[in-house]
């Protein structure tokens, strides 16, 4: 049996996020080393496990891969979750695209205080309410839509 990927990241949701998704979407198990200290996240850059010196890290294949979209890409296309076109993967690509700009939006937010913290959080439920939710509410509709068709139900 195929060793299940192993995960390195902070105990935390982060970047690593979508990559527990995504792996969960494809019904894979995977395992997770949380990085608590300073000194097991040396360690994994002294053995060069870090391609640039960063996590998110994803243990598969044999391989270590970096870089939150190569690790999204690697496994949707693996357990065909990709699309089945260039077309299909273009749309993907946007939605993703989408979710990493409001995510860098929440990045700063623990790190800021005061006046500066409360106006980021307005223009994150700003941008959240008004561009990107209405976006991910309608294909999720014409998902379920499609489905249904699908499955010969009727509304
Ligand atoms: N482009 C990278 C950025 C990864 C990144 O910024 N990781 C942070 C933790 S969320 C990190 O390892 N920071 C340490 C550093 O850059 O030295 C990705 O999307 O995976």
């Amino acid at each position: 049996m195929a060793q299940k990927p192993k995960l390195y990241y902070f105990n935390g949701r982060g970047k690593m996020e979508s990559v527990r998704w995504l792996l969960g979407a494809a019904g894979v198990e995977f395992d997770e080393e949380f990085l608590e200290t300073k000194e097991q996240y040396n360690k994994l850059i002294e053995v060069g496990s870090l391609l640039f010196q960063q996590v998110p890290m994803v243990e598969m294949d044999g391989m270590k891969i970096v870089q939150t979209r190569a690790i999204l890409n690697y496994i949707a296309a693996k357990y065909n979750l990709y699309g089945k076109d260039m077309k299909d993967r273009l749309f993907i690509d946007m939605y993703v695209e989408g979710t990493t700009d409001l995510m860098l939006a929440v990045i700063p937010l623990p790190f800021q205080q005061g006046d500066a913290k409360a106006k980021q959080i307005d223009l994150i439920k700003n941008r959240a309410v008004n561009r990107y939710f209405p976006v991910y509410e309608k294909v999720c509709k014409i998902f379920v839509l499609f489905m249904l068709y699908r499955c010969n139900l009727k509304l």
